[in-house]
């Protein structure tokens, strides 16, 4: 047969795997307010550079009568492309094929570029739309899942992982996204959950939507599994894209340099800071305007709202910055807080961006359902987490500093390299109040006049 025949036949199958799942089904999806698997790949990346593999590929099953539906691709779109011109590796589940449900060949595409990703030190993002498991392929598919978790753990820390979540992720699919460093979700098009509300009626009775079970702002605020929400996929792939501009491609380079504007001279940072120990103030403030200007990506905004994480620029180099938030709990550490900082300390440890670390802790949030809750526990991993890392580390002393929390918020004695202190700030074992009670106890019982001498303790101490 000619070339040339073979160059149509080719040109008759490109066209043909374009179509992916038939123009009713990508009418439908266009119809629920989702961009076809392609369409995201083409907004996230450079133009132009995007270079799939892997088009025509075919699922080998014949279960269920599924041999008969055979479409180019299986379901997702693999390759790899360029973001600001770096190299990045990319998948999209395709939800108009077999509802981006997951199968043996279709897993074994992911599996490929997350390979050649880990060969050759690129950063993988996945924009996740999928129906889970291909129910048709059976053990096929969980198997097919497995190799692509072991593939998440063995990137962990090597490589940058990304997951967009912008349609349902069901089931055991979670475990993917969730074991990558980073998890976007859409406002009302993206669902994760591990069993639906179906599922969960048929068993606990509870009645829930599938927004309120797993929505995006669910996994932003209430259960921290999820980094940012998107109002829609264009606003996901344009907040990845951000991101990306603050990471390296792999654990063995320096994030890229980003020109900025340095923060103005005549800041308000001396006002900042209440007079007043007591009254809250906004740590976000403060670091914009020691930042590079609009440098700040904050990440987790909506969860554990008293610790303040998020990358930025510090004359165009990134870094990681860690703050307690005093407008929040009064700065105090919490599970939530302490899980939250620790990931994303070891995060910043794993790929060489310094960390900058704001202090302003009044100690760990008291109560049972803290101490019951294992605050112990998940205190001792912000500890840890900034025990071990290895990046320059930089902590500025705002105002309070105390107790336990002053040794786990990056100070010297955990290898904080450089620790800096408003010439107001407090650093002690603990707060007046809490001390004066303890070690002059006997000394108030006996004071005529409690309140006076408790008042010039305090003031004393
Ligand atoms: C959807 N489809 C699937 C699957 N999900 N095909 C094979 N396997 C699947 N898991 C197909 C449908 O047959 C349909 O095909 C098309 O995708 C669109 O599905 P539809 O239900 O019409 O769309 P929807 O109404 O938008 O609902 C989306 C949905 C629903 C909520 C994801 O499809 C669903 O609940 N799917 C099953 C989710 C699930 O239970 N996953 C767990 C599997 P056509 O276009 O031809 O009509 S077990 C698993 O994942 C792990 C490993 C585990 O252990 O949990």
């Amino acid at each position: 047969m000619s070339i040339k025949v073979k160059i149509e036949e080719l040109e008759k199958r490109n066209q043909e795997a374009l179509q992916a799942g038939g123009p009713e089904r990508i009418d439908k999806h266009h119809a629920a307010g989702k961009l076809t698997a392609r369409e995201r790949i083409d907004l996230l990346l450079d133009p132009g550079t995007f270079v799939e593999i892997d088009r025509f590929v075919t699922h080998r099953c014949s279960e269920f009568g599924i041999d008969k539906q055979k479409v180019p691709g299986d379901g997702v779109v693999t390759g790899y492309g360029k973001i600001e011109g770096r190299l990045m590796f990319v998948f999209a589940q395709d939800f108009t094929v077999f509802g981006g449900s997951l199968g043996e060949v279709y897993a074994q595409k992911i599996c490929k570029i997350m390979d050649h990703a880990m060969k050759v030190g690129a950063p993988v993002i996945g924009l996740n739309d999928s129906g889970g498991a291909r129910i048709q392929e059976g053990v096929m598919s969980l198997a097919g899942y497995a190799d692509i978790f072991l593939r998440n753990v063995l990137s962990s820390g090597v490589i940058p992982q990304i997951s967009g979540v912008l349609g349902p992720c069901a089931g055991g699919a979670v475990y993917s996204p969730v074991m990558t460093d980073f998890i976007l979700m859409v406002k009302k098009t993206s669902h994760m959950f591990i069993t639906g509300p179906e599922v969960i009626k048929a068993v606990t009775h509870e009645e829930v939507s599938k927004e309120d079970l797993g929505g995006a702002m669910t996994h932003n605020q209430k259960s921290g599994v999820a980094h940012w929400v998107a109002e829609d996929d264009r606003d996901c792939l344009a907040q990845i894209r951000k991101l990306m501009s603050y990471l390296p491609s792999n654990n063995t380079e320096d994030p890229p340099f980003v020109e900025g504007v340095a923060p103005s001279k005549e800041t308000k940072l001396d006002e900042w800071i209440p007079d007043n120990a007591n009254k809250p103030y906004d740590m976000k403030g403060l670091i914009e305007l020691v930042v590079d200007k609009d440098s700040f990506f904050e990440v987790q905004a909506h969860f554990a709202k008293n610790m303040l994480i998020g990358f930025a620029r510090l004359a165009g180099k990134t870094v990681g910055i860690v703050a307690n938030q005093p407008a929040v709990l009064a700065g105090c550490l919490d599970i939530n807080a302490s899980v939250k900082g620790a990931r994303f300390v070891r995060f910043c440890d794993a790929f060489n961006i310094p960390i900058v670390t704001f202090v302003d802790v009044p100690g760990f949030l008291p109560g049972t359902d803290q101490e019951w809750g294992g605050i112990i526990r998940h205190g001792a991993k912000l500890l840890y987490a900034f025990c071990e890392a290895t990046v320059p580390k930089v902590t500025v002393i705002t105002r309070k500093a105390y107790g336990g929390a002053y040794d786990v918020m990056s100070s010297k004695h955990v290898r904080g390299d450089v620790n800096f202190a408003y010439p107001t700030a407090e650093i002690a074992v603990m707060g007046p109040d809490g001390a004066v009670n303890i070690i002059f106890k006997n000394q108030l019982t006996a004071s005529k006049d409690a309140e006076k001498e408790r008042a010039r303790l305090t003031d004393d101490y």
